[in-house]
């Protein structure tokens, strides 16, 4: 599914604004052919559930409806037309002009459908009843219950399995493209380096569909001026003296693709693209056959009022805050994150491990190692959830979708799951298979790691080829005894290194919760000082690992949660604040980072 853009032969409408909603409370059935029964407005794109000042509405579990009026031109009634929704969390039923026309499950991929069937001459309207549910068989998961209120009427419960607000709505941009009849559907660039010889051979494949005689690919360098041409879906074109695509030192080249019918360019569509080599060897994770080091940041989509709603503003800052910090990566904790992002990183040089909707996949919790280290410990995880289907559709997704960006360099396959359990195996190969087997460009794969999956209970470390850590020692093992945790770091990462000489390590969360402003001149848990002292500690054993590769702390800023007697407004974990102010900790890593390099 290409990204939605104007090009000379395409239009595109976007639907962002005010749209009617209502929560629906499952008493009186909705008639789709009238239209909705309020006069609520709410701005699309973001979460619904900061924008007003009712609790009942953003406490919310159930269904909701959303409905906008829109008009096409005349001279744009001949194309064919795409209803594209960037997300819709979780699930959407999408109805124009009274009839469904989709129906979509996935809170954070996009999806689309033509509609020139269902238009109107004027005044199209379009309706979108949602569900905010989850439960065992969805990603994220939730545990759902049912139950009465005082007058009898269904109520429904998501307590979220996750330690993030469960944010929902029409969250990303919903646009109507155009395009010919005759159009180019899909394009897939995967650049193969000879890094000595300099040059790459990029290797194109176009999906197209409607009448057409030839399909002409252009690689045009960054001036916009054109290296090499070919014709056909499957090519092959050589870039000699390439510009590699390097960590804060992007290069973006762009496929052209026309399709041409009697000599005429139908349709066009251009695909940013860069070239770069990475691989995972010998305990160290190459980006153009150097050694990198990630510095950055476990993220969130959260900001005040928009919620994890599409915040173009916030993206840029947070990219800004990183380089000024001399971080140099995040990862998309825990859910694939907007489009836009991924091509800003693109643009910015910012190296992105991508994450599933994979978090939550763990139903008993408890921090107690010691009963896992039995050969016969057993939880229900893996008999009690259902959500291989689910995890096997968001792969499939969230790979056609950022396949071709050259600032992913590894999937997370998942985040925190319940690996030290028995089925857990079972459970994961398929999906890593099916990764591998789907990424045209072979990225490495890998999942988070929890803390009770360890060197000796985790059951699927033989699946990753980057063991990637979430630890809080000094936090929620040993609060405030950075002494210990020191030791118990330390003696974790060399077993690792022990066990897994050819496989690169990094840390991909370890934090403390932080109340900006709150200083202690004992280093107190929750003070500034605290944060800083810990991550002083956590610094100075990952310089003593050969095969660390990598720091990404948890988080870059605070964010919201569900209530918790370990939450004060939601997790405070961050090293900026909700409104992106630096707590004092951001001093001492901007010197760290920027003393050390991205490679070597
Ligand atoms: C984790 C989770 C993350 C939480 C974090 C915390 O391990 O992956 O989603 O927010 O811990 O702060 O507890």
């Amino acid at each position: 599914m290409l990204y939605p853009t104007t090009t000379p032969t395409r239009a595109l409408l976007d639907l962002s604004g005010l749209w009617k909603f209502m929560i629906d409370e499952e008493v009186t059935p909705i008639d789709v052919t009238k239209p909705l029964p309020t006069d609520e407005v709410l701005a699309v794109p973001a979460s619904f559930n900061d924008q007003t000042a009712s609790q009942k509405i953003r406490d919310h579990s159930g269904y909701f409806w959303y409905e906008t009026n829109f008009d096409i031109a005349k001279p744009l009634r001949s194309q064919r037309l795409v209803l594209r929704f960037g997300s819709a969390t979780h699930e959407a039923w999408v109805y124009l002009n009274g009839q469904e026309i989709t129906h979509y499950k996935g809170g954070f991929t996009p999806f689309e459908v033509e509609i020139n069937d269902y238009l109107q001459a004027s005044n199209n309207r379009l309706t979108v009843k949602l569900s905010n549910l989850l439960d065992y068989s969805t990603l994220p998961v939730g545990h759902y219950s049912e139950s009465k209120d005082e007058n009898g009427h269904l109520v429904r419960k998501v307590d979220e399995n996750f330690d993030f607000f469960n944010y929902a709505g029409l969250q990303r941009p919903v646009k109507i493209y155009s395009t010919p009849q005759a159009h180019i559907d899909d394009i897939t660039v995967v650049p193969d380096v000879d890094l000595a010889a300099k040059s790459a051979n990029v290797h194109t494949t176009i999906k197209a569909a409607g009448d057409f005689d030839e399909v002409k690919v252009t690689i045009l360098d960054q001036a916009g001026k054109e290296v090499v041409s070919g014709e056909g879906t499957d090519e092959v074109l050589t870039i000699s003296n390439v510009n590699l695509w390097q960590p804060l030192n992007a290069y973006l080249y762009t496929a052209k693709v026309d399709l041409i019918k009697n000599g005429d360019v139908e349709d066009t569509y251009s695909e940013p693209f860069g070239v770069r080599k990475i691989a995972v060897q010998n305990g160290q994770f190459l980006i153009n056959g150097e050694p990198f080091y990630f510095k950055g940041f476990g993220k969130h989509e959260d900001t005040y009022v928009h919620g994890r709603g599409f915040n173009e503003p916030v993206n840029v800052l947070d990219i800004n805050l990183m380089k000024d910090m001399g971080a140099n990566s995040f990862r998309t904790s825990h859910y694939p994150y907007s489009e836009e992002m991924m091509r800003l990183c693109d643009r910015e040089g910012i190296v992105v491990i991508d994450e599933t909707t994979a978090v939550g996949l763990m139903v008993t919790f408890g921090f107690d190692v010691s009963m896992l280290e039995s050969d016969d410990y057993e939880d229900d995880t893996w008999k009690e959830l259902k959500t291989a289907e689910a995890h096997k559709q968001v792969i499939r997704e969230l790979i056609d979708r950022d396949k071709n960006h050259a600032s992913v360099v590894m999937w997370s396959i998942a985040n925190e799951a319940a690996t030290f359990s028995k089925g857990a195996h079972d459970y994961f190969k398929p999906l890593f298979d099916e990764a591998r087997e789907l990424d045209p460009q072979k990225r490495p794969c890998t999942y988070t790691s929890i803390m009770m999956a360890n060197p000796k209970t985790d059951e699927c470390i033989d699946l990753v080829d980057v063991i990637a850590l979430n630890r809080y020692y000094g936090w929620y093992i040993g609060n405030g005894d950075l002494k210990t945790a020191e030791t118990s770091t330390r003696d974790e990462l060399k077993e690792y290194q022990a066990k897994f000489p050819d496989k690169p390590i990094m840390y991909t969360e370890y934090g403390a919760d932080t109340v900006a402003g709150l200083h202690s001149k004992y280093g107190e848990p929750f003070s500034e000082e605290f944060q800083e002292d810990y991550y002083r500690m956590s610094s100075k054993v990952f310089d003593e690992i050969p095969n660390f590769v990598g720091e990404q702390l948890w988080n870059f800023a605070d964010f919201q949660t569900k209530f918790g007697i370990q939450r004060v407004q939601g997790n405070k974990k961050g090293i900026f604040t909700r409104a992106r102010e630096p707590k004092m900790v951001v001093r001492y890593l901007k010197d760290r980072w920027t003393n050390i390099p991205n490679f070597g």
